[in-house]
């Protein structure tokens, strides 16, 4: 798989050269490119970005720069007959980056991030290389960032750890947060008794099917307390007896596989 960047703070990436994705890079699991926009302006000033149309604050990315970078970056593209790169274009006016998008993206050969500073890039921009890529504007959330480059950061490594080799121990992905639509449930180890807190019994009994049922139970607990909006979009339909009872303690009846809060229902 490959990935590009591109940025007027390629140093801001530099943390992609650590851990495990710095390895996968080293290791040739994946290739990971940094370009400076700057290098692909044609004036002495290179200069990146200009006044806004219609007025209004700030300064908005200028088209050309945008052209050059992506037309360069395309021109080598090695994706599959019929395919194209994906270009992600990180914004707070995107749809939302999660899980499932993740897969979706590491599935694909060929992933470039457009890295807009200021109030963004002109959108003549996204228009015009949608002959060349899949244009897919994304935000992590709703909050306002300065530029592009930390969510490029997160999603690269959310990403990255989803291609076969670059996660030492897949099954650390098979149980993870939000791959079964709940949060994890917590983690404890030794020693059992810490500071005058311990860790719950269940745990060291050995007896794996009554820890299964108990981590179960905690992961809907905490699921329901911090995210209701994730008990609300789950498939409840193969849920154990035991599942739903706890369902039931939180206060949801489980009504054509949906769980139903029982003061809405
Ligand atoms: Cl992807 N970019 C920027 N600039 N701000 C954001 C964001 C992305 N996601 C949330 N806020």
């Amino acid at each position: 798989m490959r990935f590009d960047v591109v940025s007027i703070f390629p140093e801001y990436l530099a943390p992609l050269d650590l851990s495990l994705i710095g390895k996968a890079r080293a290791e040739g699991i994946l290739e990971l490119v940094v370009h400076d926009l700057r290098s692909y302006t044609a004036d002495r000033h290179r200069t990146v970005d200009d006044t806004p149309y219609g007025g209004g604050a700030g300064m908005v990315m200028k088209p050309e720069p945008w052209a050059q970078a992506l037309e360069d970056i395309s021109a080598v593209s090695a994706v599959s007959d019929g395919a194209r790169p994906t270009l992600i274009v990180p914004s707070p006016a995107g749809e939302v980056f999660n899980q499932k998008l993740a897969y979706e993206l590491a599935g694909e050969e060929h992933l470039v991030f457009a890295c807009g500073r200021y109030e963004g890039i002109d959108e003549r921009v996204l228009d015009w290389a949608a002959s060349e890529y899949t244009v897919r504007p994304v935000s992590l959330g709703d909050y306002v960032l300065n530029g592009g480059e930390v969510a490029v950061l997160a999603m690269v490594e959310a990403i990255g750890r989803l291609i076969p080799g670059v996660v030492g121990n897949p099954e650390s992905l098979i149980e993870e947060s939000h791959s079964d639509g709940l949060l994890e449930y917590p983690v404890y180890t030794k020693p059992s008794s810490w500071r005058d807190h311990e860790v719950p019994e269940v745990l060291l009994s050995g007896n794996h099917g009554k820890i299964a049922k108990f981590r179960k139970e905690l992961q809907l607990r905490r699921t329901s307390q911090r995210r209701p909006d994730l008990i609300d979009a789950l498939d409840v339909s193969n849920f154990s007896k035991t599942d739903r009872n706890v369902l039931w303690d939180l206060g949801y009846a489980v009504v054509e596989g949906r769980a139903v809060r029982r003061d809405n229902e």
